[in-house]
């Protein structure tokens, strides 16, 4: 991609509005603009990163037998009448009339709507378990919208939901979404921990939420020291049996009140901290199937009720989190796995005939070995261009001027996260990035 072609809004100055370094950066890097009140565009930086964050969560929930679907926005009200949500669920949800007066609500969540699929089309325990998913805009009400996509009222939203024949079966589908998202927040370079939780009025009596470490977190979080010694269980099989997994996480301390139980846990192991909340898991038990009845019939052909669980991740809200996560006072440093580009190519001299070329040369070699590259071609001051990449974060910068290529025919390389720099040929330079 060409810079000077794309569409990249920097701002100079921070934006007067944002509380929090990642609504700050993501509006100075140009990767988002407000619209409305917790209502947000995402230009093509941000939509970059949000694609990339949602191919990770794809990738491992299909690793763990999960199947994509698509819902829509807009649900009929009589789905949340029949579970009993309707009046429950308050100002949050937005309901809209059409033309013949029927009202919808733009949907919060989906537990309605996932069950009457399954309702209407599984019959038999033989078709069990199904975990179905779909990542899709929701829409909540929220009182008090802020820090940018961190609490917007239109968010994006991976919701999956399991159903399984019996109480058993559940805590196997529980188990396996646990152990995903694990793996989900590592590949994203998030150290995350599991949290039990309240369940609110999503419902059941079992739930986990997945709370990022950060100063400008909403949740304050307890936890053991060893969480954050803890590596998310790579390569695993899931159709072994996952409750070790489950179990080593759950069995070190961690909770939102300081109140440790665990007589042996010493409060010198305790870390008091912030954090951000980027997922919540939950066992539903039959909360939704009883009212909607969902029902199979079971390996004796006797009708059962099914089990569900309910598995969210707020896509949208990764996002910012990763930003607060990880940043400096240069601006944001995107782990690799969610770069919007994995390498930009700096002309410091633009319009100097050798620098073009050599410039040229090098994003045509990446783009032919099919690396995400950002070629910044604008007419701006060197200046200018260091600032600006510096703030988009971009993972590796290799910068061609007029000097370098004088004294020998090498370029920098410049990894963001560290600021090293290295002189380098062309060669050597174009080896860093496509040997990775
Ligand atoms: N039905 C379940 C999950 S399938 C559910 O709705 N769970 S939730 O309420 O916990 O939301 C899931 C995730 O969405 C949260 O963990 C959070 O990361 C994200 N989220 C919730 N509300 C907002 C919001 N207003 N703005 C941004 N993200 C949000």
């Amino acid at each position: 991609m060409r810079y000077s072609k794309y569409f990249i809004p920097t701002l100079k100055e921070n934006p007067g509005e944002a509380q929090v370094v990642s609504h700050r950066l993501m509006l100075r890097a140009g990767m988002i603009s407000q619209l409305s009140a917790g209502i947000y565009n995402w230009l093509p930086l941000g939509l970059k990163v949000l694609q990339k964050v949602s191919e990770i969560v794809r990738d491992e929930l299909n690793k763990a037998s999960a199947i994509e679907i698509l819902m829509p926005t807009l649900q009929p009200v009589e789905l949340w009448q029949e579970s009993g949500r309707y009046d429950a669920y308050g100002a949050e949800m937005l309901r809209i009339k059409d033309r013949n007066n029927r009202e919808y609500a733009y949907g919060p969540t989906a537990e309605e709507v996932v069950t009457d699929i399954f309702r209407k089309n599984i019959r038999s325990y033989k078709d069990m378990p199904k975990n179905l998913y779909n990542i899709q805009w929701k829409f909540r009400d929220e009182t008090r919208p802020r820090f940018g996509l961190m609490r917007g009222r239109e968010f994006l939203m991976k919701d999956a939901y399991s159903f399984d024949v019996d109480y058993e079966a559940a805590k196997k589908s529980y188990y396996r979404m646990f152990t995903a998202y694990l793996n989900i927040f590592e590949r994203m370079g998030l150290k995350t921990i599991p949290m039990q939780a309240d369940t609110g009025p999503i419902g059941g009596n079992l739930s986990h939420e997945f709370i990022v470490l950060a100063e400008t977190g909403e949740s304050q979080v307890y936890c053991h020291k060893d969480f954050l010694k803890t590596d998310a269980p790579q390569g695993v099989d899931f159709d072994s049996d996952l409750l070790p997994i489950y179990e080593k996480w759950t069995s070190l301390y961690a909770a939102t009140d300081e109140v440790c139980k665990e007589e042996d846990i010493k409060k010198e192991d305790i870390i008091t901290a912030r954090g951000i909340e980027v997922g919540q898991v939950f066992y539903l038990g039959k909360k939704y199937s009883e009212k909607l009845k969902a029902e199979v019939l079971n390996d004796k052909g006797q009708p059962v009720t099914v089990e569900m669980g309910c598995y969210g991740i707020g896509v949208s809200r990764v996002v910012p989190a990763i930003i607060e996560a990880s940043h400096d006072e240069h601006g944001i440093i995107w782990p690799e796995s969610v770069a919007p580009f994995k390498a930009v190519v700096i002309n410091l001299n633009q319009g100097v005939s050798e620098t073009d070329k050599v410039s040229e040369e090098i994003y045509q070699k990446l783009l032919n070995a099919k690396v995400d590259v950002l070629y910044d071609d604008r007419n701006e001051r060197a200046g200018v261009k260091f600032k600006d990449n510096d703030l988009i974060g971009i993972p590796y910068q290799i910068i061609v001027g007029k000097k370098g290529l004088e004294n020998g025919g090498v370029v920098e390389f410049k990894t963001r996260k560290t600021g090293e720099k290295e002189t380098l040929s062309v060669e050597e330079a174009l080896n860093k990035i496509i040997g990775k």
